[in-house]
């Protein structure tokens, strides 16, 4: 299989993550865009949406969205598993998944910073919007995790919401944001003890801000 990414992607770090839990051997080919610009031309010659990560399987298919692809990774190789058994549970896990993965971190990409400069919006609003929206989504994320039973986020073992909540809180940092959250973070330091989420490292984003 061959994972098209991007290092500072942290969708992309979820399904890397998600590969390592299930030991699953992958080429990363990273797309890289040009200076200036939001998306490497390249990747949209394997994504309409232009987006990473984009998983390539042994037989050709392209997969994308994060949270599909890791689906697909549970029902190819269902060992160790992502999801937890138990309907309700299962629900639960995705729709921290989802809170994160698709009304979350939308709102903090590289993609929608750009228009909102294009709209003239200044540095300082930037930082202002961003440190919101992470601060108020994280916090109802330690909210959704507070009938859950530890150490990580759903049970004893890693799955999909930890997947989605390391990278999310990897960026929070980067972005300054205070971490309030003591689930959370008891869910994140169970995750760090396993060698699939130690090798995250999402380079300073910002570098260039005031
Ligand atoms: N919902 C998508 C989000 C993917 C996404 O936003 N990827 C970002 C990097 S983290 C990207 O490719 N941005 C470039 C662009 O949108 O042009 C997923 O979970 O895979």
């Amino acid at each position: 299989m061959r994972l098209h990414g991007h290092p500072r992607s942290s969708a992309t770090w979820r399904v890397r993550i998600a590969l390592a839990l299930k030991n699953l051997p992958v080429e990363l080919v990273e797309h890289c865009a040009p200076a200036g610009e939001v998306r490497a031309t390249s990747i949209l010659r394997i994504n309409p949406q232009g987006q990473v990560p984009v998983l390539e399987t042994s037989s050709g298919q392209r997969l994308t969205q994060s949270l599909a692809v890791i689906e697909w990774l549970e029902e190819m190789w269902p060992t160790p598993p992502l999801l937890p058994p138990g309907p309700v549970l299962r629900a639960q896990v995705r729709a921290f998944s989802h809170a994160i993965a698709a009304d979350l971190h939308p709102l903090v990409t590289t993609r929608a910073l750009t228009r909102l400069r294009r709209l003239e919006m200044t540095e300082a609003s930037l930082r202002l919007w961003t440190r919101s929206a992470l601060a108020e989504g994280l916090d109802a994320c330690e909210t959704l995790l507070s009938g859950a039973e530890g150490p990580f986020c759903f049970g004893s073992n890693p799955g999909m919401a930890d997947i989605c909540l390391v990278p999310q809180l990897a960026l929070a940092r980067q972005h300054g944001v205070s971490l309030t959250f003591p689930r959370l973070l008891a869910a994140e330091a169970a995750c760090m003890t396993l060698p699939a989420f130690q090798s995250i490292s999402l380079p300073e984003l910002w570098s260039n801000s005031p």
